[in-house]
């Protein structure tokens, strides 16, 4: 199972690198990956298993933070009540944005990331919806809508697929900076 220790941070080159498409059928190694990728996800979210394993809960986990330097994440956004399906769950596999409003959207609280070991505020300006075009597991297309907060999580998933940290889209001059249009999330 994978443990905070196996999760890269920044300063490793393989965070700044673009990682490379997937070929299908996935290999039993890309399998694996995956599985435990979106495994981690699953304990990440259970107060238990983070006291026993001290893991830092997460929504998303990209496969260049535990140095594979290839386009697959794993996104378990979950539901306000426990008891409800997730949002959005799936491992995205060479995921490509293939349209987004020209409205912009961040978090309130701004975003931090497991392989960031420090608090950056500021908004990080994103698009608010997005369209997205990802192959799964099971090498099936998808075509899926996102806006606001599951949109946000893709958005910053897909990043550290091409080399890019949250940071990266922070007004350096001005955090908080923030056009009229642009949608606040919480
Ligand atoms: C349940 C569990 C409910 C966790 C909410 C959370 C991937 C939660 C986080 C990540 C901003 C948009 C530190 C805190 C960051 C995507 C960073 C934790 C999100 C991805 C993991 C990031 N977190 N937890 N990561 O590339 O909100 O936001 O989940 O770096
Ligand atoms: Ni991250």
């Amino acid at each position: 199972m994978i443990k905070m220790r196996d999760i890269i941070r920044e300063g490793n080159h393989t965070l700044r690198a673009e990682a490379k498409p997937v070929k299908f059928p996935l290999s039993e190694a890309d399998q694996k990956l995956a599985r435990n990728m979106m495994e981690y996800l699953e304990n990440s979210q259970d107060p238990e298993l983070v006291k026993k394993y001290g893991l830092r809960a997460g929504v998303g986990l990209a496969a260049p933070q535990v140095d594979v330097s290839e386009q697959m994440a794993a996104v378990l956004v979950p539901s306000e009540n426990e008891d409800d399906e997730p949002v959005f769950k799936d491992v995205i596999i060479n995921p490509v944005i293939i349209s987004h409003s020209v409205q912009p959207g961040a978090l309130t609280e701004g975003e931090g990331c497991l392989s960031v070991d420090r608090d950056i505020s500021g908004y990080v300006i994103r698009h608010d919806r997005i369209t997205l075009r990802y192959y799964n597991m099971a090498g099936e297309q998808k075509k899926i809508r996102l806006k606001n907060y599951p949109a946000i999580v893709c958005q910053h998933e897909i990043d550290h697929l091409h080399g890019i940290l949250f940071y990266d889209h922070i007004n350096e001059a001005n955090p908080f900076a923030a056009d009229d249009d642009l949608v606040l999330i919480s």
